[in-house]
């Protein structure tokens, strides 16, 4: 029982490629070539494909492909073309959106920040398709619509980062830079320009469900591990079952603090811990700049930053 499927396992099932399920929606999008990764089989299924494209995935690919090579061309370009250049600096360089002085117009100038709001719509695309994609395929499949509900807490936040907060301000100049140092410092920026993301209440609570979620992880990911013995990875099954590895874990966490999550509803703490964090960093994101400009100054008139 200890050895079943997890990262120590020593026997790798092979057999005839298992396809999964019929498609029940008539399409016939699936590439079924399959293979064998002895690696992958280490820390997870051995079995690869098959893969699910379709035409939102081709879509998806496409316009993310075509932003990534913008933002290198972009990024090029700035280089002088020199690859020795481009490898140096890489890490600074930096696709930046439009100045000021545009506003929130959509036609700008290509190389004063037009590249940059093309970028953002080819992205927006094809993130919002691989959503769609991940849509139908849990409909495919009759899964619930937790995975799409999830994605598109964090896709909220992409949009509040780069679309909807410059949109509200009216200025492109909001923007984040895709750049790797760029980005970064924008986002120290915004905090020293806002006086201090960390008395935004909803940046405080998006850092709570962030460590929040990494903890929770940690406690059922060791959780499970520590009842393998037990079969415990095999969660569901024992929900009801007295003696079990599932008796067992429910029974640890109420001797060490009191409380114990359920098999079912430690996925529900999880889910929304996760959704959680970019739900409220959206809505700390979106609040700057519009309803509160300086969040220190915000802090003290409700008495809780020191004056
Ligand atoms: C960004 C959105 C979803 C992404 C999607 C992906 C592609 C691929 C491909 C370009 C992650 C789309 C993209 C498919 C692109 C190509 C080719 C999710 C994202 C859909 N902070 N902070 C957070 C902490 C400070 C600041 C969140 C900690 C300072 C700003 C989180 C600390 C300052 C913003 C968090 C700390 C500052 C944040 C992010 C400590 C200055 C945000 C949550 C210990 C540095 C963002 C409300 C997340 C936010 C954010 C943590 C400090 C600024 C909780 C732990 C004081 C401006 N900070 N922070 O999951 O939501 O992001 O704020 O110091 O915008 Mg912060």
């Amino acid at each position: 029982m200890a050895t079943y499927q997890n990262i120590f396992t020593q026997i790798q099932l092979k057999a005839a490629p298992e396809a999964g399920v019929p498609l029940t929606d008539g399409s016939e999008d699936r590439i079924n070539a399959t293979g064998y990764s002895y690696w992958a089989g280490k820390v997870g299924q051995a079995q690869l494909g098959p893969l699910y494209l379709g035409w939102l995935g081709m879509i998806s690919l496409t316009f993310g492909l075509a932003a990534f090579m913008i933002i290198g061309l972009n990024f090029w370009a700035q280089a002088g073309w020199s690859p020795q250049v481009f490898m140096r600096e890489l890490f600074w360089l930096s696709l930046n959106p439009p100045g000021p002085e545009y506003g929130f117009q959509f036609m700008v100038p290509l190389n004063e920040g037009g590249w940059f709001i093309l970028t953002g719509a080819f992205l927006t695309i094809s993130v919002l398709c691989w959503w769609t994609r991940t849509y139908y395929r849990a409909k495919a499949l009759g899964m619930g619509m937790h995975i799409p509900w999830a994605f598109a807490s964090a896709i909220w936040l992409f949009l509040v980062l780069g679309f909807i907060r410059p949109a509200l301000i009216g200025s492109w100049s909001e923007a984040v830079p895709y750049g790797i140092f760029s980005h970064l410092d924008w986002t120290n920026n915004f905090s020293l320009i806002h006086g201090n993301l960390f008395y935004n209440p909803f940046h405080a609570l998006s850092i709570v469900f962030l460590y929040g979620s990494a903890v929770l992880f940690a406690m059922h990911g060791a959780t499970i591990l520590a009842l393998g013995r037990y079969g415990g990875e095999r969660e569901i099954e024992q929900i009801t079952d007295r003696g079990t590895a599932s008796e067992r874990g429910a029974l640890f966490w109420r001797w060490t603090m009191g409380f114990n999550a359920t098999m079912e509803s430690i996925h529900r703490w999880a889910w929304w811990f996760a959704v959680l964090t970019t739900l409220t960093g959206g809505i700390g994101i979106l609040l700057s700049g519009t309803v509160v400009d300086n969040w220190y100054l915000w802090a003290q008139e409700h008495y809780y930053a020191p004056m």
